[in-house]
Parts: C-alpha cells; sequence; structure tokens
C-alpha cells in the first residue's frame, strides 16, 4: 500500500492507494497505534475501494508525506563509504571511525515537518559553503511505539565543507532552508523489508548526468531497529517521526552541487526528484 498527501482544497488529505481518506486520518492519527492496527484499518479501505466522507483528492497536486508538527531525524555514518568519506573530508577524522564502531549511533536532528520540502521542490545549498552533496537515504516512517510504519526517500543535502572543518558545525551543514527533500509517498513495510532495498541517485546538469550511483540497504552496518530504538529511548514521539538512515552513495572529493542541478533519488518502488534552487 502506498499512501500520499495531496493539497486539496479543503486542505491537506491523505489518500491510500488513490482512495482518500478522511480529514480525522491524519498521519499523527495513523502512528499512534500499533503498526498492525493502522495496517489493518487501510488495508479494510483499500480491499473495499470505501468511499468515505473524505475531499476529493482527483488530480490534487502531491505535497511532501510529512505533517507540519513530525520531526524529520537522521542517522550518520551508517554505511562503510559514509565513514571513510568522512574521515577523508574532516580536520577531526577519528570521530567517524569511533562512531562507526560504538555501540551508540549518530543521530541528529534534520528537520521539523514545515520545512521540509517534498518531490518536485526545489532544493537548496547555503550560499556560505563551497562544497555541497545530496544524501541519498532510506527514510523510515515511525510511530510512537518505535515501530517501523513504512518507508519514504529522503535527500539529507549536506555541506561537506562546513561539516568538515568542524564536527561541531554539523546542524549548520545539515539543517537550513531546502536542505531536507522527503518524498513523494510512504510505501507501507515493515523492518525487515527495509533492511534490503536498491537505492539510486542520478544528478544531471542540463542534459549531462554527471553522478550516478547504486547502493542497497543490506550493506548498512546497523539494523534499523537498532536506530529507531535509540530514536525513541529518551525522546518520545507522540505524533510519529522520519528517520533518514544514513548515505552509502557520497559523490567524489571533486564534485559540487550546482545551482539548476536535478537530483533523481530512489529507493525500492519510489523516486524523489529535486532540482537545486537557482535563486539562493
Ligand atoms: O556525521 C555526519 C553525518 C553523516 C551522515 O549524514 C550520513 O552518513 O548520512
Ligand atoms: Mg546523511
Amino acid at each position: 500500500m502506498i499512501l500520499t498527501r495531496y493539497s486539496t482544497k479543503d486542505g491537506p488529505t491523505w489518500g491510500v492507494d488513490g482512495v482518500a481518506l478522511p480529514k480525522t486520518m491524519t498521519l499523527a492519527f495513523m502512528l499512534c497505534v500499533p503498526v498492525e492496527n493502522t495496517w489493518r484499518v487501510l488495508g479494510n479501505i483499500v480491499k473495499n475501494q470505501r468511499k468515505m466522507d473524505a475531499p476529493d483528492i482527483e488530480g490534487a497536486p502531491v505535497i511532501a508525506p510529512v505533517e507540519e508538527d513530525q520531526e524529520v531525524w537522521a542517522a550518520g555514518v551508517t554505511y562503510l563509504r559514509s565513514k571513510v568519506e568522512r574521515e577523508a573530508e574532516s580536520t577531526v577524522a577519528d570521530v567517524y571511525a569511533k562512531v562507526y564502531e560504538a555501540e551508540r549511533p549518530e543521530l541528529f536532528f534534520k528537520s521539523i515537518g514545515s520545512r521540509v520540502v517534498g518531490n518536485g521542490g526545489k532544493i537548496r545549498i547555503r550560499r556560505d559553503s563551497a562544497w555541497n552533496v545530496p544524501e541519498p537515504e532510506l527514510t523510515v516512517v515511525v510511530n510512537k511505539l518505535g515501530e517501523v510504519f513504512g518507508y519514504t526517500v529522503g535527500n539529507d543535502v549536506s555541506s561537506r565543507s562546513i561539516e568538515g572543518e568542524n564536527p561541531l558545525y554539523l546542524p549548520q551543514a545539515k539543517c537550513y532552508d531546502g536542505s531536507c527533500a522527503v518524498g513523494p509517498s510512504i510505501v507501507v513495510a515493515t523492518a525487515e523489508e527495509v533492511a534490503n532495498l536498491p537505492i539510486h541517485l542520478s544528478i544531471k546538469r542540463g542534459e549531462e548526468e554527471v553522478f550516478v550511483g547504486d547502493a542497497n540497504t543490506s550493506q548498512m552496518k546497523r539494523a534499523i531497529p537498532d536506530l529507531t530504538e535509540h530514536l525513541i529511548r529518551e525522546t518520545s514521539f507522540p505524533k510519529g517521526a522520519l528517520l533518514m538512515t544514513g548515505t552509502c552513495i557520497v559523490p567524489g572529493t571533486d564534485f559540487t552541487l550546482m545551482p539548476g542541478d536535478v537530483v533523481s533519488i530512489t529507493v525500492g518502488e519510489l523516486t524523489l526528484i529535486n532540482e537545486v534552487d537557482r535563486n539562493p
């Protein structure tokens, strides 16, 4: 099943496999009970193509699959490739080796829901950063109990020059307008299912493909339930949360994103496409 959020004349509305849900069926509502319960309700709606008192989603624009008050968090250095690249770029290389091996994962706050860019929206590079990359990441949607409800595609757009200068600058390298893109929809899936999904990144500059890379979530060093358990261990998410799970595809040191670049990321059956803003 695929959940999509639409901007209708009656306000944001979710649909499941094209069937509009009542306005009361928000993502927050779906994520405040065990996943089995929500999956069952959604399954019945799809099976019976149940017409409910819901806004018309026919032809309505698709918006980012996250609500305003949900938070997006991110995990870092979960793949060997990310560890190696960060050691190379950083003035303090050993922090990355240590976190890659440690029992406790690196988790950081990425964005509030209202700042997330959806499919087709503009991502940005910082005006004070010379070296910038997209980070294509499996992004899991987690309920209040920390269970995996499904997945979407995330782009953890980052400044490598700012993070490389000093790891304490991480929030500035990671959290700014247009740095967090998520979408286009949410695929309902278990933690097991998301542990073996292909990831593909393509970056086009005009007609030319200037970077292409592939990976699979099975290359991740950590298990998804380990990441989600750490996420909710001492922080409550009554409306659920999104967790980007780290990147395994890092363009070479000679690559930086440019205004106008078009970044396409595929994870499993979803593709997220964003252009880098030409007017920063
Ligand atoms: O440690 C910095 C961030 C790492 C990250 O975002 C990633 O590995 O994806
Ligand atoms: Mg990342």
